[in-house]
C-alpha cells in the first residue's frame, strides 16, 4: 500500500455504541477516521449504514488500519476494558513505528494504564489512557475527555481531542490531565463522584416522599425548580424527567422499578483507592455501600417485618422551608463530596508523582459528562484563583456557601433521623464537615486504647515550647502496671 493511502487522521478500533458515535463526532469535526473492529463484518455494516455518506474509511485488518494512518499514527481503542485492550496492543505493535500513539478510551483501571504506558514507552511507542464520559449522546455530540499518559503524545492529539470534546462557555471539556494512568484515574474519581451525586438525589427524593408525602409529579416540580439554581446539573434534570415518566397505566414508572441498585465497579475502585491512600472520601464510600444495602432486597423485606422504627406522622411544619432546607442539604453535601474527591486526587498526585491540573479537571467535568453542572464552573474558578488550594472548603465562595447551607442541612438530617429515613450520604457529609472543622478530636482516647492493649505507642500534645516530650517522640505507657516496657513497632494508617 503506498503512502498516498495514509490519509487517516486517526484510527478507531471498537465499533460498539461508544466507538461508532465517537467516529461520527470526529468526522463531523473534519477529521478522517479509519475504523476497525474485531468482528470485521461490523466495519462494512457501519460504513453502509450509520457512516454512509461520511468521510469515514474502513479497514479490514490491523495492518490495513495502520497503513491508512498518517504519522505519527493515532489509534483509539474503544473496546471492553481488560484483556481485549492488551490483545489489541499486541496486535498493533508489529505495524507501528517509533512515536506512534495508542489511546485507550475504555473504562480501564488506572494501574493497567500505568503498566501499558511503561511497556509501550520502552518500545518507543506512546500511550494515552483517556477517560471518556457522557455515554452514547456524549460520544456523538461532545463527550468529556480526560487524557493522560505519555506527555509527548498530547501535542499530536490535542486538536482532535479538544475539537471532539463538549464545549462549555467557549472552552473544550478536555485538557491534558497528567502522566501515566492519571487520565483513567481522574475518570475513576469522576465515576465515584457520580455515585455520590446520584445517592444524594435519591435521598432527597426519599425524604420528600416519606416525610412530606409528596407524589412523583410534585417532586419533579421541585427538581425542576432546583435545576434553575445552584444545583443546575444533568443528573437533576434527568431525575425531573424520570419522575414525570408514566407507565402505560398512568402511574410513575419509577415506582415500579425493583429497588436493588447495580454497579460496575468504578465507585468501588474509588473507595478502595481512598482507603489505600488514607483519605476520608466518606461520601463515595457510603454511596457504594448504599447500593450494596439496596441489593439485599429479600433480606430487607424480611427485616422490615421484624425491625420496627418510628411512625412517620403527617408533616405539619412549613413545607416550603423544609424543601428549601433540603436543597441546601443537597448542595452542602455535594460540596463535601467534591472536596473529598479533590483531596483524593491531590493525595494520588503526591503518591504517584503526577502533576495534576485541578482547574482543568473541573473544567473537563463542566460539560459533556454525567456529573456536568454549573457547580463545576465554580470549582474551576476556585482552582484558577488558587492552584494550590488545600481544600475546596477554604475557597471563599464554597466557605460562604457551606456556612449558609449549614442550618438547613442539620435540620434535614435531624428530621430524617427522627423519622427513621436513611440518609447515609447526607449524614456522612455532615459528619465529615464536623470532623474536619474540629481541632481536637477524640483520637487521643483512641491512641490511648491502642497503646493500652497493643503497646502501639502515642505522641503527646506539646504543652510548652520546652515540653520534655517532643512532638515526634513515640511513647509507651505501662497502663496497668502488668505489661513490660517493650512497645510495638509504629505504623501509620
Ligand atoms: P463494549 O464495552 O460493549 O465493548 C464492545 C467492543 O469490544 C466491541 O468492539 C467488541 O468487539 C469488543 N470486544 C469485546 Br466485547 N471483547 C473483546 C475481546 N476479547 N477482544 C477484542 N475485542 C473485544 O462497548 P461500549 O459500550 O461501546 O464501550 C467501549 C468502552 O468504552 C468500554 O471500555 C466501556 O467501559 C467504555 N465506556 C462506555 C460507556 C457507555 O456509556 N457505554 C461510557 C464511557 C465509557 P466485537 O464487536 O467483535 O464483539
Amino acid at each position: 500500500m503506498s503512502s498516498q493511502e495514509a490519509v487517516g487522521d486517526i484510527g478507531l478500533i471498537g465499533l460498539a455504541v461508544m466507538g461508532q458515535n465517537l467516529i461520527l463526532n470526529m468526522n463531523d469535526k473534519g477529521f478522517k477516521v479509519v475504523a476497525f473492529n474485531r468482528t470485521v463484518s461490523k466495519v462494512d455494516h457501519f460504513l453502509e449504514n450509520e457512516a454512509k455518506g461520511t468521510n469515514v474509511i474502513g479497514a479490514h485488518s490491523i495492518e490495513e488500519l495502520c497503513k491508512k494512518l498518517k504519522r505519527p499514527r493515532k489509534i483509539i481503542l474503544l473496546v471492553k476494558a481488560g484483556p481485549a485492550v492488551d490483545d489489541f496492543i499486541k496486535q498493533l505493535e508489529p505495524f507501528l513505528e517509533k512515536g506512534d500513539i495508542i489511546i485507550d478510551g475504555g473504562n480501564s483501571h488506572y494501574p493497567d494504564s500505568n503498566r501499558r504506558m511503561d511497556e509501550l514507552e520502552k518500545k518507543g511507542l506512546l500511550f494515552v489512557g483517556s477517560g471518556v464520559s457522557g455515554g452514547e449522546e456524549g460520544a456523538r455530540y461532545g463527550p468529556s475527555l480526560m487524557p493522560g499518559g505519555s506527555d509527548a503524545a498530547w501535542p499530536a492529539i490535542k486538536e482532535i481531542f479538544q475539537k471532539t470534546a463538549a464545549q462549555t462557555d467557549g472552552e473544550p471539556c478536555c485538557d491534558w490531565v497528567g502522566q501515566a494512568g492519571s487520565g483513567h484515574y481522574v475518570k475513576m474519581v469522576h465515576n465515584g463522584i457520580e455515585y455520590g451525586d446520584m445517592q444524594l438525589i435519591c435521598e432527597a427524593y426519599h425524604i420528600m416522599k416519606a416525610i412530606l408525602g409528596m407524589e412523583e409529579s410534585e417532586i419533579a416540580d421541585v427538581f425542576e425548580r432546583w435545576n434553575k439554581g445552584v444545583l443546575d446539573s444533568f443528573l437533576i434534570e434527568i431525575t425531573r424527567d424520570i419522575l414525570r415518566y408514566n407507565d402505560k397505566d398512568g402511574k410513575p414508572l419509577v415506582t415500579k422499578i425493583l429497588d436493588a441498585a447495580g454497579q460496575k465497579g468504578t465507585g468501588k475502585w474509588t473507595a478502595i483507592n481512598a482507603l489505600d491512600l488514607g483519605q476520608p472520601v466518606t461520601l463515595i464510600g457510603e454511596a457504594v455501600f448504599a447500593r450494596c444495602l439496596s441489593s439485599l432486597k429479600a433480606e430487607r423485606v424480611r427485616a422490615s417485618k421484624v425491625l420496627g422504627g418510628p411512625q412517620i406522622a403527617p408533616f405539619e411544619g412549613d413545607k416550603k422551608q423544609f424543601i428549601d432546607d433540603l436543597e441546601q442539604a443537597l448542595y452542602a453535601s455535594k460540596i463535601i463530596s467534591y472536596s473529598q474527591g479533590f483531596m483524593l486526587m491531590r493525595e494520588a498526585a503526591k503518591e504517584y508523582n503526577w502533576k495534576l491540573n485541578y482547574a482543568g479537571i473541573a473544567l473537563m467535568w463542566r460539560g459533556g459528562c454525567i456529573i456536568r453542572s454549573v457547580f463545576l464552573g465554580d470549582i474551576t474558578n476556585a482552582f484558577r484563583k488558587n492552584q494550590n488550594l488545600e481544600n475546596l472548603l477554604f475557597d471563599d465562595f464554597f466557605n460562604k456557601a457551606i456556612h449558609k447551607a449549614q442550618p438547613g442541612w442539620r435540620r434535614i438530617i435531624a428530621q430524617a433521623a427522627i423519622s427513621g429515613i436513611p440518609t447515609p450520604a447526607f449524614a456522612t457529609a455532615l459528619s465529615f464537615f464536623d470532623g474536619y472543622r474540629t481541632a481536637q478530636l477524640p483520637a487521643s482516647l483512641l491512641q490511648a486504647q491502642r497503646d493500652y492493649f497493643g503497646a502501639h505507642t502515642y505522641r503527646r500534645l506539646p504543652e510548652s515550647a520546652t515540653d520534655e516530650f517532643p512532638a515526634d517522640k513515640d511513647i509507651h505507657t505501662n497502663w496497668t502496671g502488668r505489661g513490660g516496657n517493650v512497645s510495638a513497632s509504629t505504623y501509620l494508617a
